[in-house]
């Protein structure tokens, strides 16, 4: 049972109500599952903490058939287990996606069974994790039959750990939970986190930051530990990594380093970190061996090159696609892929246009194991930015999308956001890469390879997140992954059943109601909602703060100036193909969402209802208010449908939101305001 440290999140296992208990019990209490692997272990574990708590009393668990009773649950491969392959068809399950499953009644000897059966142990994993969600949320168990298989090959973390400081660079739910000078001892909490992020599909992890070193900017705290995450692939560190892979791989997590391209001369004792260097290579190919003789499961690597002062194939007047490759060669005997990120941008006077003149010519020229990883936008996770032109100009290169699950931008721990409506309009994104009705989400499920990346927001805290809503984010995550074609207010639902499980019906539709109004808010609110950004505090030290109004901060990126306001980006407009080009290069058809992001306007430019920019500006930031404010009443109608405990932590992070909001409303109206009354100069 759940410490009072720890919550539970979305894998809570109370016990259910008496009425519907006995039906449960008879059909789920004697359960048959195989024992040949460490997943295998995982399910069994799983099952005797949900059944267990479910039900009040733990399973039966049986080596053999139960021949004895006349229900069970038998959970295997067709390959080993008689009971599952007398029930299905084993070419329909060797058919289905690696990481598919399938649940089905059956009748084997004259006993009623429930079958969970997958062509893999990851399967088998996701299968039972989906038949506790459906005694968790109540439903029938009577003649299921339930196949889902992921769209999309690499379903990943990134979680941003920085072990020489024992924190999440822009993590806000406390500090990490990686002890790495603990490590290789292990904590429950890994386990519990192994087990939330299986259960909504993700498939891997990538252990530490993209930012491996300690960095020298002020504001920098003391470090509690040696270690700095470019040398974790030290033989020294590797026992720990080890460690944390074996919890992550039992859940059929692959786990996956970042590394700093100049490893070779920063952990190694090489004079050059050149990727032609024949020297440089083979130092690579020694490293993963090693790492991969003691994680057999190792997934590959993650590199930030040349981008906020972390080394690249630049200081050797090479290309990206250099780089990349000799990292894939060095990982291609183990089946390893490098995540080469293309978050590259130097003195440019338009950050959006410098991804993709970096990248659009090496299209086509990245190794079969490299997956160009893409931020959703072209600059930084903004609150909302048009989908990155590379998913339209990369047409020959395997892709994967970063997303944000932890909220820079958003609000951080305090604010309601939820991210699922804002990935919902990334993945209908029609790229046009191949004509007409290419989505992103068709794009990245379509790929050999292609991926969905998401930087977490775990940490310490008793409600992991820092916020008990913002664990919406994570679960969204993880389903959207899946299946980027998913419904985001019916995965609220749904998460929302899970995590709330004595609300009744109305309250559950208020959370949902809430989650879904919360990022159209903090558009509103934080930008004006036609485009505009960064207009946060931005500081000088390290990681500050990205949270404040201060938009006197950074003009260049949000052009205000007493004629207008938004930034000329027809040249960033003309990377993506038409008619994207022309949508977004005119302002007559630019999406109103984007005007201020493509165009300098006037302030007094009329927009299709007649109304001016600054008129909709000052009412989108007031608009944003009143939704938070309504978002805040309608959680006060919520006291009874869960424990004290979340209830009034989630009113108090309410209560902030309002107080914040007012205070973007009115420091974003009073500055443009200025400009454009004249009381302020450019
Ligand atoms: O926006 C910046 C963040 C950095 C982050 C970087 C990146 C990991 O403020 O904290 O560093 O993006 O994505 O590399």
């Amino acid at each position: 049972m759940p410490g009072a440290s720890s919550d539970e999140c979305w894998l809570r296992y109370d016990r259910l109500p008496d009425a519907i208990l006995r039906q449960y019990r008879q059909q789920c209490h004697h359960i048959y599952v195989a024992e040949r692997s460490p997943q295998h272990g995982a399910v069994r574990e799983e099952l005797r903490r949900g059944l267990g708590g479910l039900f009040g009393e733990p399973p039966h668990f049986w080596q053999h058939p139960p021949r004895s009773v006349d229900r069970f649950v038998a959970i295997g491969h067709p390959d080993h287990m008689e009971v599952v392959a007398d029930c299905v068809d084993r070419v329909d399950i060797t058919r289905l996606d690696d990481d598919g499953y399938h649940l089905t009644t059956a009748t084997w000897q004259g006993a009623e069974v429930l079958v969970v059966t997958a062509p893999t142990d990851r399967g088998l994993i996701y299968g039972t994790f989906r038949l506790l969600e459906l005694l968790q949320t109540r439903q029938s168990l009577d003649s299921i039959q339930i196949i889902d298989e992921p769209r999309v090959e690499d379903r990943l973390i990134n979680q941003w750990d920085e072990p020489f400081r024992g924190s999440v660079e822009r993590g806000y739910g406390g500090e990490s939970i990686f002890r790495w000078d603990e490590l290789p001892n292990l904590r429950e909490r890994y386990t519990d986190y192994a087990r939330l992020l299986a259960s909504v599909g993700i498939n891997g992890i990538v252990l530490n930051d993209v930012n491996t070193t300690r960095p020298g900017r002020p504001g920098d705290l003391d470090h509690i530990c040696a270690i700095e995450g470019a040398h974790l692939i030290a033989d020294a560190q590797i026992p720990k990594v080890a460690a944390l892979a074996s919890v992550f791989s039992r859940y059929g997590i692959r786990p996956y380093l970042s590394i700093n391209f100049a490893a070779p001369m920063l952990v190694g004792d090489l004079e050059t970190a050149d990727p032609c260097d024949p020297d440089v290579e083979a130092w690579w190919e020694e490293r993963f061996d090693s790492v991969v003789e003691q994680i057999p499961a190792f997934g590959g690597v993650l590199v930030k090159a040349d981008s906020e002062g972390e080394p690249g194939p630049f200081d050797y007047d090479r290309s990206h696609a250099e780089g990349a490759n000799m990292l894939a060669r060095a990982l291609a005997p183990h089946d390893g892929t490098v995540f080469w990120r293309a978050f590259v941008y130097h003195d440019h006077a338009d950050r959006a246009v410098q991804a993709g003149e970096t990248f659009e010519p090496l299209d086509g020229r990245f190794a079969d194991n490299v997956t160009l990883q893409i931020k959703n936008g072209p600059i930084d996770f903004q609150p909302r930015e048009p989908v990155s032109s590379l998913f339209s100009l990369m047409t020959d290169t395997t892709l994967a999308c970063e997303l944000q699950v932890t909220q820079e931008y958003t609000g951080q721990s305090t604010h309601i956001c939820y991210h699922g409506p804002m990935w919902e309009e990334v993945f209908a994104f029609d790229t046009y890469a191949d004509g007409p009705t290419s989505p992103l989400s068709g794009r990245l499920a379509g790929m050999d390879g292609g991926g969905i990346v998401g930087v977490s927001n775990i940490g310490e805290d008793r409600s992991w997140f820092g916020n008990y809503l913002a664990g919406a984010n994570l679960y969204a995550f993880g389903r959207m992954a899946w299946n980027p074609e998913a419904d985001p207010s019916a995965i609220a639902q749904r998460w929302a059943r899970r995590t709330f499980p004595n609300a009744r019906p109305d309250g559950i539709s208020s959370i949902v109601d809430i989650l879904m109004a919360s990022w159209p808010a903090v558009v509103d609110y934080e930008t004006g909602g036609l485009g505009l950004l960064h207009l946060m505090y931005n500081g000088s030290a390290r990681l500050e703060n990205h949270y404040d109004p201060a938009p006197e901060e950074w003009p260049e990126y949000h052009g205000v100036t007493s004629e207008g306001i938004g930034v000329d980006r027809t040249a960033y407009a003309n990377q993506y193909p038409e008619p994207i080009a022309a949508r977004y290069r005119d302002p007559q058809c630019c999406p109103e969402e984007f005007l201020l992001f493509f165009h300098h306007r006037p302030y007094d430019a009329t927009l299709a209802d007649g109304e001016t920019v600054r008129e909709r500006l000052d009412e989108n930031c007031q608009r944003g208010l009143e939704r938070v404010q309504w978002m805040r009443h309608e959680w006060e109608d919520l006291a009874g449908e869960m424990d004290e405990h979340r209830y009034r932590h989630t009113a108090d992070r309410l209560a902030e939101q309002v107080t914040q909001a007012n205070r973007w409303r009115d420091t974003l109206r009073s500055y443009w305001g200025e400009f454009a009354d004249g009381s302020s100069v450019d």
